[in-house]
């Protein structure tokens, strides 16, 4: 996502903030803090927590891969050392879906010359079971038998081949270029939604330290007013990375705090505002009504805005990440998704079905809890590294 927001204003404006200050917090007085809002600034410089640092904000030092090389792996000159350090830790927390299903597939096509109607079978439950969705599951079975039928596809390894390139497929096709939804002018509102404990709120933290690395200014504003817990930890996300965080107190209308949030984002000139809502069930019709409202009173303030309206999925629910992407879509027309929790489940699955299901762009996938575990999501990066050849 970040690769075309460099691209369209012309990024660099600053380089990668490195910071070792204190943080300290400031109250500052504007017309929206008189209102009751709470601007919490950020500390002029960014920290780096040691825990950050681990997490590969300054990477290593590039190590070769071990072991077998995957296809992405094979041409160095395709990939910088960095790019290789990355996609060796997405191929590593990718490794329980990848147990669960592109090595089950593996196991069975083991030492087999020929395709039977027996292997077509286990290879069915294999993909339903890795949470692809009945759906996407028989779409791809139709494929493989049409090809069988037309004497196109030798054996199993051939077999391997077709279906890894068809959900290649499937996750491309919902690929749309984000410049599409950057506005003109004026900040670049994302209006963060999806039902509770999904990672929004985490995800807002580290989507806006990767906007700032990128040399946008950044605002965070807490339209989470439901509980009290919820405003204090974006207010430590803000501390953490450095950026202004607006606020008012729990149990406020969160629609007052955006509509006041974006008049101070548009005095201070501000790039990106990221505002974080209250988890809701995407089946609670009157949570949805509230969404839409605040939806609304964006665009009444600032038109166009929210430019993305960014769902939140956790991809260990499997197929129910599903239901959510519809209801929210309908409810709020989501622009955008991110796929946190990848790297704790076996269900990854769910993001080639989600995929073929909508029309709706994956921008990031969440692969850990640490600053540098939120990945541009990149469809050919993904389906290589479900793909790859486990480590011995
Ligand atoms: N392993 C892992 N944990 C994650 C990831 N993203 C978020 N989490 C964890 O998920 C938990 C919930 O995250 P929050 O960001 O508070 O979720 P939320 O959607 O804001 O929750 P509510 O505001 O209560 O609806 C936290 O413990 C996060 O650290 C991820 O990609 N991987
Ligand atoms: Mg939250």
């Amino acid at each position: 996502m970040l690769g075309w927001f460099k691209k369209k204003l012309g990024i660099g404006k600053k380089e990668e903030p490195v910071a070792e200050e204190i943080i300290q917090d400031e109250k500052v007085s504007t017309p929206a803090a008189e209102a009751g809002a709470t601007i919490v600034a950020p500390p002029a410089t960014m920290p780096v927590t040691p825990a950050d640092a681990k997490a590969g904000e300054t990477l290593p030092a590039p190590v070769r891969e071990e072991g077998p090389e995957t296809p992405a792996s094979k041409n160095p000159s395709f990939l910088t050392e960095d790019v290789r350090v990355l996609f060796s830790r997405l191929k590593q927390r990718l490794s329980k879906t990848r147990d669960s299903f592109v090595s089950r597939v593996d196991e069975l096509f083991l030492g087999k010359k020929t395709i039977d109607p027996e292997l077509l079978d286990d290879l069915e439950e294999i993909l339903i079971t890795a949470d692809l969705g009945v759906a996407t599951t028989h779409e791809l079975m139709e494929n493989a038998r049409e090809k069988l039928k037309r004497n196109e596809l030798s054996d199993p390894q051939a077999l391997k081949k077709v279906l890894k390139e068809k959900i290649a497929g499937f996750i491309h096709s919902s690929d749309r270029p984000a410049e599409l939804v950057l506005p003109q002018e004026g900040p670049f509102v994302i209006m963060v939604v999806g039902v509770n404990g999904v990672g929004k709120t985490t995800t807002i933290g580290k989507m806006a330290h990767k906007f700032l690395q990128s040399g946008q200014s950044v605002m965070l504003v807490a339209g989470d007013t439901f509980r009290a817990a919820a405003v204090e930890q974006l207010q430590i996300w803000g501390e953490r990375i450095g950026v202004p965080v607006i606020s008012q107190q729990s149990g406020a209308d969160p629609s007052a705090v955006v509509f006041d949030a974006l008049d101070h984002a548009r005095k201070k000139k501000i790039d990106v505002v990221i505002v974080d809502t209250a988890g809701r069930l995407h089946t609670k019709v009157n949570l949805m009504e509230e969404l839409k409202k605040i939806k609304r009173v964006m665009e009444k303030k600032l038109p166009g805005a929210p430019h993305e309206v960014m769902l939140v999925i956790d991809a260990t629910t499997g197929q129910n990440g599903i239901s959510q992407a519809r209801l929210f879509g309908e409810a709020v027309d989501v622009t955008g998704l991110t796929l946190t929790k990848l790297d704790g489940t076996a269900k990854g699955g769910i993001v080639v079905n989600i995929c073929r299901e909508f029309n709706i762009p994956i921008r990031f996938i969440g692969i850990g809890e640490q600053m540098s575990d939120l990945r541009d999501f990149d469809a050919d990066e993904f389906v290589e590294a479900l793909f790859a050849e486990n480590d011995s």
